[in-house]
């Protein structure tokens, strides 16, 4: 489906058809410009930066790369085709016709979800905007500024539900986006992580690979909506999703191959005094966003997500694919909560524990990426391995907030957990350390920060050394 790149506001949805709607969200662009300038990434408007942009939404929409000056990238509208067939796959509307329009029942429950989806993208552009002064070379910088344009744009993808679908409320909320902002005391940002500070480049990929894949979940399960408009949105920003996993994937790769390549040059595993990062805080960070994006899945037993279900709002990871008949009343599933301060394995209704069938999905995706950075240590002949903390592990959200639990999953008295805390979360002084390494960017083509390796191969067949920003 080809975009229009011809109006103010690119889109693929024939914005021009319906005056009202276009004049509304023609009145919100300059707001989100406005917010671009003052809490996107800091001091970039005059660079050039190579990116890619969507020309259309099918296969091949993504070949369109160039230079492009930030504020003048090309946000807009696109949603995946419209299949005129597409039926409601799950819940109690199974089989019916997807909804074209919001059901009047289904208003509010639908503008909350696209509401706490949409908050988290220009969250995370406010916390990432003071990486780029840090950037370990100017091929993660140009990653960093693709990630922040596409959040962006996927807070214009809800933006465009709220406005079309849900009259005067959806334009104040569509305000309200831009008013939140991350780590604000008075007005923060909806759900926990992303109210935390992105300080540092092991942050970033920390957080591209576990909370950009919470994400990736979230948007899959939306993407099975009975609502039709809110699944196209989601299909289309998905493809974008995963080029933020590789950022991540790869980034916090690059760093443990950079490790490895001076333990072994070495013979030592003290890291910091070769200003690296050694591979027991790259364990302390990974402890800390994983168990943060845990909590962005909601309670274990929810009956909110039991409703979504039953509504056909929010579906399962890849519902059409599930061999079951995706009305679940008489499923049950099993679940770890707590009883009496301890962790028990426990049958509940399949309906109330989907938030935590799609943590357990998720989980099972976050461990392939360690088997990969678990091979390339072990390739170093080095004797370590990286772990996923146990998921009762330092959580906020469902059963186990408050709970103190080991990354083996032992619980815990207060005063054990706070003996063992600092060798399991990064302390003050791992941050100050990690901080200490993130200089100022490096900005010579071709060049890359002592702590992490260079790339395998550049972006869109460019070479490493590829000049992938020019500052001007
Ligand atoms: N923080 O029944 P529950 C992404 C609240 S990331 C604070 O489990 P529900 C991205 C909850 O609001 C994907 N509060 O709730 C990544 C509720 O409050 P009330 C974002 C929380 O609704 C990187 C109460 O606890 N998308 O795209 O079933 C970069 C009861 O909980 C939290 C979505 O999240 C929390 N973590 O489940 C850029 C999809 N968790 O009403 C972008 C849309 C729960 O009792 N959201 N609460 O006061 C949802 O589907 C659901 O809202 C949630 C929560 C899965 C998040």
């Amino acid at each position: 489906m080809a975009i229009d790149y011809t109006q103010l506001i690119p889109n693929n949805v024939d914005l021009a058809s319906d005056r009202r709607l276009q004049r509304a969200l023609e009145n919100w662009q300059p707001r989100f410009l406005d917010w671009w300038k003052d809490l996107g990434p800091d001091g970039t408007a005059d660079f050039d930066v190579y990116l890619r942009t969507a020309v259309s939404t099918d296969a091949n929409g993504w070949a369109n790369f160039g230079y492009v000056k930030m504020p003048e990238y090309r946000w807009g509208i696109f949603l995946s085709e419209r299949d005129p067939e597409r039926q409601i796959a799950f819940g109690d509307n199974k089989g019916k016709p997807a909804w074209q329009e919001v059901p009047g029942e289904l208003r509010s429950t639908l503008r909350r979800l696209i509401v706490t989806q949409g908050d988290t993208e220009p969250a995370s552009v406010e916390q990432q905007r003071l990486l780029g002064k840090t950037a370990p070379s100017l091929y993660d910088l140009r990653n960093l500024f693709q990630v922040n344009v596409e959040e962006g744009r996927h807070l214009w993808a809800m933006v465009y539900l709220l406005h079309a679908y849900f009259g005067r409320d959806g334009r104040e909320e569509a305000e309200a986006m831009l008013e939140r902002h991350s780590g604000d005391p008075d007005k923060p940002r909806i759900l926990g992580a992303f109210n935390e500070q992105t300080p540092d480049w092991l942050s970033f990929f920390m957080f591209t690979y576990f909370t950009d894949r919470d994400g990736k979940y979230q948007l899959a399960s939306l993407a099975e909506s009975g609502f039709d408009p809110l699944s196209r949105s989601c299909r289309f920003m998905l493809t974008e999703e995963a080029h933020h996993m590789f950022v991540g994937e790869t980034g916090v790769g690059r760093i443990i191959q950079r490790t490895c390549e001076l333990m072994k040059e070495h013979k030592t595993d003290d890291m910091r005094s070769l200003g690296a990062i050694d591979l027991d805080t790259i364990q302390k960070y990974l402890n800390f966003h994983f168990s943060v994006s845990l909590d962005l899945f909601g309670q274990e037993a929810s009956t909110n997500a039991a409703n979504y279900y039953t509504q056909g709002v929010k579906g399962r990871f890849l519902e059409t694919r599930i061999g079951d008949d995706h009305v679940l009343t008489g499923a049950s599933y099993d679940i770890d909560t707590v009883e009496d301060g301890r962790i028990v394995r426990k049958t509940v209704p399949a309906l109330q524990a989907l938030n935590e069938r799609l943590r357990q999905d998720y989980i099972e995706d976050c461990a392939r990426g360690l088997l990969r950075w678990n091979k390339a240590i072990e390739k170093a002949g080095i004797d370590f391995e990286l772990k996923l903390p146990h998921r009762a592990f330092n959580r906020r959200i469902g059963a186990f907030a408050g709970l103190r639990v080991s990354p083996d999953g032992r619980t815990l008295s207060e005063a054990e957990w706070k003996a063992n805390e600092g060798k399991w979360l990064p302390t003050e002084e791992d941050r100050a350390y990690v901080t200490s390494l993130m200089g100022s960017a490096v900005v010579e083509p071709g060049k890359y920060a002592h702590w992490i390796a260079p790339p395998a191969r550049g972006i869109n067949g460019q070479t490493v050394d590829f000049e992938y920003v020019r500052f001007n």
